[in-house]
């Protein structure tokens, strides 16, 4: 059913509603979308199991824009593919209480799977997907099922290569061999102030490689034959996760903009979007989607459809199949909590003699661990002294996905971000763990878990500015105004 006329056709048709939408903001990032619209909708249209007529339908691939400033690709993505996002939601593109806000807000716009807008947090929370997801399944058997397999998507820009958290990401990433992560680099040497070559001059492939993962090269994103072979590649795993090295040129198609830093942030003017129009062929009134692109689409989501609907007939009859089997699936979907919680951990705690807090915190953790099953987490290389490892749970790797106890490696933000992703992901309370002062370290993660309204634990031990021999570096003092500034 993929047409490859059609394909581009429906890229161009990203191009020119995310060019218009920006222009009557008068603000929003044209270039992204521009560039990245052959790549997304190769993948959207020919390889991403989804379900715009249910988007949490449990089945599906997750797809990440880490590059969040793109928003005009994704909600064009989700307008094309009938999410719900009409063309007057497209038209209010940034404006209050819009479906559209500037960045992708979870839980505001059906089938935005993650809030993103700083950059390289989508990235590291999709580790924490594909890490939820590898546990979930070796815990309900549904490894070993032949349907059960989603792939976690992600779309960085230079900006996300840049940041730390994406390498802290990357590296346990290509430890735990989470070949279920596909991420697409948009290598088109521009960010804000010109080219990256004024500060980014490293080989991000060789980098990636060194952290053990697998790269595929594409060397003219643009061309949609050239996306659709970087993606077929990527289907076969090769046990690593993958980075496709997507050359892109920024503000693609847009005669004199293309290429150049001044069609990355700022709209592209009347002028510009009439010549991208001319340039691409399109002669369609301002927010029109072609009649063929229409029905391209629409017949790919009537598919679409019909794939989930078989799919959750094997997923029935796996659920019929063992009906122990299923009520622990349903435990991790459902994240389910007794509702007599409070009682059993009080229950739990040491009462009998004064024991130090974080003592006293792992003996509750034991108790929740036991009583909840999704319960999932693990500490930045100080378990022992945060007291969070559970019993018995083992260690989380790759060749053991069902442990219970995540070494997360001296990472923090790294870890907070995989937090998110894994209480995004739908089948895990996530708790992480370090000493309070390091909270520091994790500040970007737990704000954009509060944004998104993650049930997500952070013990942090260690808490009183007397600890003593370690010093000032490890004293904490303004940390806990810090949190207490958090939006809940
Ligand atoms: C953590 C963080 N720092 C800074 C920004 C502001 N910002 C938004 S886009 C951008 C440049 C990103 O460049 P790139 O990823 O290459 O995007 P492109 O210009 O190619 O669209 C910056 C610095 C941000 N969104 N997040
Ligand atoms: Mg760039």
């Amino acid at each position: 059913m993929y047409n490859e006329a059609l394909a581009k056709k429906s890229a161009n048709t990203i191009r020119v509603l995310a060019a218009e939408a920006i222009q009557k903001a008068k603000s929003g990032h044209p270039g992204m979308p521009l560039g990245c619209a052959d790549y997304a909708f190769t993948l959207w249209d020919k390889y991403l199991r989804h379900n715009p007529a249910n988007p949490k339908w449990i089945g599906r691939d997750r797809f990440i824009l880490s590059a969040g400033h793109g928003s005009m690709l994704i909600y064009s993505l989700l307008h094309l593919f009938n999410y719900g996002l009409s063309m007057d939601d497209l038209k209010n593109f940034r404006q209050w209480e819009s479906l559209t806000p500037g960045h992708p807000e979870y839980g505001h716009t059906a089938g935005v799977d993650i809030t993103t807008g700083p950059l390289g947090s989508g990235f590291a929370s999709a580790v924490g997907m594909a890490i939820a997801k590898r546990h979930f399944a070796a815990k309900t058997g549904l490894d070993k099922s032949s349907f059960y397999n989603p792939r976690i998507f992600v779309i960085s820009g230079d900006g996300c290569m840049m940041e730390g958290c994406s390498s802290e990401a990357a590296s346990l990433a290509g430890h735990l061999k989470l070949d279920e992560l596909v991420v697409f680099y948009d290598d088109n040497n521009i960010s804000i102030e010109g080219n990256t070559s004024l500060a980014f001059s490293e080989n991000v492939a060789a980098r990636f490689e060194a952290f053990n993962w697998r790269i595929i090269r594409c060397d003219n994103a643009n061309d949609a034959a050239q996306c659709d072979a970087a993606l077929a590649q990527a289907m076969v795993s090769d046990g690593r996760p993958t980075l496709i090295v997507g050359k892109t040129a920024i503000g693609y198609g847009a005669p004199n903009k293309q290429g150049k830093s001044s069609s990355h942030g700022e709209p592209l003017g009347e002028e510009e979007i009439a010549a991208l129009k001319q340039n691409i062929g399109f002669d369609e009134a301002p927010f029109t989607v072609p009649a063929d692109v229409r029905a391209y689409c629409d017949a790919r989501c009537a598919e679409l459809e019909k794939e989930a609907a078989a799919w959750d007939k094997e997923f029935q009859a796996f659920l019929d199949a063992d009906a122990d089997r299923a009520k622990v699936i349903s435990s991790y979907l459902n994240t389910e909590v007794p509702a007599n919680i409070a009682e059993e951990l009080l229950k739990a705690a040491p009462l009998d003699k004064p024991v130090a807090s974080r003592a006293s915190s792992g003996t509750v953790l034991q108790k929740a661990a036991e009583l909840v099953p999704s319960l999932f987490g693990g500490a930045a290389d100080l378990a022992p002294s945060t007291k969070t490892d559970v019993k018995g749970g083992g260690d989380f790797s790759a060749e053991n996905p069902a442990g219970r106890n995540i070494h997360f490696g001296v990472r923090e933000l790294g870890m907070g971000l995989a937090g998110n992703g894994m209480a995004l992901f739908g089948t895990a309370i996530p708790y992480t763990s370090t000493f309070f002062v390091f909270s520091d370290y994790m500040k970007p993660a737990i704000r954009l878990a509060a944004l998104q309204k993650l049930h997500q634990i952070y013990v942090f031990t260690h808490d009183s500015f007397y600890v003593g021999e370690d010093g000032p570096t490890h004293e904490p003092i303004e940390q806990i105004a810090m949190l207490r500034t958090f939006p809940v």
